[in-house]
């Protein structure tokens, strides 16, 4: 007893805190009963073994790190003027990276060219149907709790009809928090046992969500590619559009047009090509269409449900974060059609009703609202307008960097222009333009091994950060 009491004294004058809890867990926090056979482990680990698929993951999520590098510069030269296209504020930075305790003071204004976050307020009729959501929930005959998980019946018949021209039926349309969330639960349906067949360059969220749900080996350094993951090369050579037959087979093929991160729009000739392509092997197409609106182009198609048969393959997801400034609002959508079927014959939407139910709750009554004031006849002209002057950015971007020399891609059609550094590494360009000119842009490579050589610049931001970016730009590369 004696020498317990010793222990403990040494263990609260010891200057070691891991030392005092080792020691005070054994001799003082041990339970009496007989029954817990083994010694309590140290505080700082337990016996839940770790997903081994997080393991194979091999950096944070790119959006983060770009957010980590920028505040780690911050903090060297904490008066630098940053403009970064896409705005991520003080406070997503602290969100997104877990070593942070306590908000930094960051210098004001910060401008942003990277992250793709709408700018632009909602508008005002958009607004009004948020506000409508708000009220109804203050009066007894407006209120409601729980909706169905599948969004409200109105909405889901609007969206069939005004987005989509009745190409799909209200009860193949599911209401959502966001696109990217999707992503996620298609794969929690998919499976381990699928293997995914993605752009390279792509969107991360589609190789990473692979990886997760196990569906892939681990990386090769050198080539920086996931086995049992088909990486489809997208390049200037092909219009950034792949050729599946050069490939192989995958089951589920995530293809994004308009484009993120290339810019590239697909037109009806390679979406016919690559639906007929998925009839033949038996394959689901997931198309995301997250940056439909900016289509501007006659005869590009906006939805994957223009092209004949798509129906019998493919699965479509979309969102109202960039239609109508909705990333930070979260409402989205995913069409599954009622034909479209597994190996087994079984109904791909009865699973995904399956998934919806089971593992989301419905998307805010609230943001529905507002969803329903989207769609609108003011809604549309609203998001029409939205998008004119997202669409007046990108071209800004892109005749900078034409005018300095550089091949650029994407940007008419779409919110990104894709510049070409040949021969450099777009994570060095990355540093080199923050450092020298305080612009966040992103780097190619981040999107995978195919865009090791373009930085992406984004066309959300307001004209006047755009604008001074461009003369930063100018000032930066002119010869
Ligand atoms: C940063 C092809 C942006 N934290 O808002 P959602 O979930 O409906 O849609 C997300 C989404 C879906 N599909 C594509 C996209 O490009 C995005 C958004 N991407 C970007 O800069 O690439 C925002 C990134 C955000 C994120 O991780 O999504």
């Amino acid at each position: 007893m004696i020498a317990h009491i010793a222990i403990i004294l040494v263990a609260l004058v010891s200057s070691s805190e891991s030392f005092q809890k080792l020691l005070l867990t054994r001799l003082v926090l041990r339970p009496s009963s007989a029954s817990v056979a083994c010694a309590p482990l140290s505080m700082s680990t337990t016996k839940v073994e770790r997903n081994q698929n997080f393991a194979k993951l091999q950096a944070g999520y790119l959006f983060p790190e770009i957010a980590r590098r920028r505040r780690a510069y911050l903090e060297q030269n904490p008066s630098a003027k940053i403009i970064s296209l896409g705005k991520y504020s003080c406070i997503d930075v602290m969100r997104c990276d877990t070593t942070i305790t306590t908000v930094h003071a960051m210098p004001s204004p910060l401008l942003f060219v990277g992250i793709g976050d709408t700018t632009m307020p909602i508008p005002p009729h958009i607004l009004s149907g948020l506000a409508h959501g708000v009220s109804k929930l203050g009066t007894k005959e407006g209120y409601s709790g729980y909706g169905a998980e599948q969004g409200v019946t109105e909405l889901r018949e609007k969206i069939a009809a005004k987005l989509y021209n009745n190409l799909v039926q209200p009860d193949e349309v599911f209401v959502s928090d966001g696109a990217k969330c999707d992503i996620s639960r298609l794969q929690l349906m998919f499976g381990s046992n699928v293997v995914s067949g993605v752009q390279d360059p792509s969107y991360p969220v589609y190789v990473d969500t692979s990886v997760m749900m196990g569906q892939t080996g681990s990386i090769d350094p050198a080539l920086k590619q996931f086995s049992n993951i088909v990486y489809l090369p997208c390049n200037p050579g092909n219009n950034f559009f792949p050729d599946v037959r050069q490939s192989p087979r995958a089951d589920v093929y995530y293809i994004c047009s308009p484009n993120n991160p290339t810019g590239a729009v697909a037109t009806r000739k390679q979406l016919e090509e690559l639906v007929q392509f998925c009839k033949e092997v038996g394959s689901f197409i997931v198309f995301d269409a997250a940056y439909a609106p900016f289509i501007r182009t006659p005869d590009v198609p906006k939805s994957i449900y223009e092209i004949e048969g798509a129906k019998d393959v493919a699965i479509e997801v979309n969102s109202f974060s960039k239609y109508a400034g909705f990333t930070g609002v979260r409402l989205g959508w995913t069409i599954v059609p009622s034909g479209l079927k597994f190996s087994d014959g079984t109904p791909v939407r009865n699973d995904w009703n399956r998934v919806m139910t089971t593992a989301f709750n419905g998307a805010s009554n609230i943001v529905q609202s507002g969803g329903l004031a989207c769609l609108d006849d003011e809604g549309l002209q609203e998001i029409e307008t939205l998008i004119d002057y997202y669409l007046q950015n990108a071209k800004l971007l892109k005749e900078t960097f034409e005018g300095l020399g550089f091949d650029v891609y994407g940007g008419v059609d779409a919110p990104y222009v894709f510049v070409h550094m040949k021969g450099r590494n777009s994570w060095d360009c990355f540093s080199e333009i923050l450092e020298t000119i305080q612009v966040v842009t992103i780097p190619g490579a981040g999107f995978g091994p195919g865009g090791t050589e373009f930085l992406r610049m984004s066309a959300f931001a307001p004209r006047e950060s755009c604008l001074e970016a461009c003369e930063r730009f100018k000032q930066m590369y002119k010869k």
